[in-house]
């Protein structure tokens, strides 16, 4: 079953990013509850500022699964990145990342590397960042196996990573790893501006694909944008796609709007179930 998630940001530096939720765990969840989501996804500043008795407790109480966790924050806040010429500084992000997909994976949920995954070009070449990078998720990777998880790795857009922007040079750089245990997040955002047909990409993902991040041509909600919807809603569903499309999304016009415009797509494109009046033909005997 595919299932819906929305993002709560806990980073007050990341207040004009693209998450629905901003600031408030408990809020967050109470409202992604009340729209009818599946599970929320969650950007904290650090692994350290998660309380994972309290996220227990606000899962249970709302009836949420938690999707995943983001590691963005590393570069956001402290300027981590995976492929830092500097080897402490490498550490330094790996641990960043290590505590996180611990944390998550305790909820049996993955951690995602987008951001944290830097550039090349500021005091290494290309081919010095990629080697960098596997060795990373070559360490980073097995970890969250030893919790059941995958480890998610998102190709972000041109304007924000150097390395690579799309689904097809993401899994060719996927199968250089040592590690089986990476999967492709694919962000509707920076597909749409990479892609030459976004639900080719998506199929060409095929059984890597982990996550979805639901975002518009302008990083709104989907629906406030101009993306075809209907094509990449039908290659995910006939490529028998089974996680979260997960709305990381600006709050526009603000976070309850972009919350209710992203589930009413959702329905509208994942319906779930046919009303038990609609299965069964008129003057059918039960
Ligand atoms: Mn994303």
């Amino acid at each position: 079953m595919i299932r819906s998630a929305v993002t709560i940001s806990l980073v007050p530096e990341a207040r004009s990013g693209p998450f629905v939720f901003h600031g408030d765990l408990a809020a967050g969840c109470a409202a992604a509850r009340a729209q009818g989501f599946d599970a929320v996804e969650i950007f904290p500043g650090h692994a350290d500022e998660l309380d994972g008795y309290q996220l227990r407790e606000l899962l249970r109480q709302h009836g949420l699964s938690l999707a995943a966790i983001g590691t963005g924050a590393g570069w956001v806040r402290h300027q981590h990145r995976l492929t830092d010429p500097d080897p402490h500084r490498r550490m330094a992000a790996r641990d960043f990342a290590a505590a996180i997909i611990d944390f998550a994976g305790g909820f049996g949920a993955p951690a995602i590397i987008g951001s944290l995954q830097g550039r090349w070009g500021e005091g290494s070449t290309r081919e010095q960042a990629l080697g960098w990078l596997r060795q990373e998720l070559d360490q980073l990777a097995p970890r969250a196996h030893a919790l059941g998880v995958p480890l998610l790795f998102e190709p972000l857009n041109r304007y924000e990573s150097n390395l690579f922007n799309t689904v097809a040079e993401g899994l060719s750089f996927l199968d250089s790893l040592q590690t089986r245990n990476v999967a492709l997040l694919c962000d509707l955002f920076h597909e749409n501006i990479e892609e030459a047909d976004v639900a080719a990409a998506l199929q060409l993902a095929g059984k890597r694909l982990g996550h979805v991040h639901f975002a518009d041509s302008n990083r709104r909600a989907m629906g406030f944008g101009h993306l075809d919807v209907a094509p990449i809603a039908a290659a995910l569903r006939s490529m028998g796609y089974q996680g979260y499309i997960s709305a990381e999304c600006l709050p526009f016009p603000n976070s309850e709007a972009a919350a209710v415009q992203t589930i009413r797509s959702f329905q509208q494109f994942f319906p779930r179930t046919v009303t038990a009046e609609a299965s069964i033909a008129p003057g059918a005997g039960a």
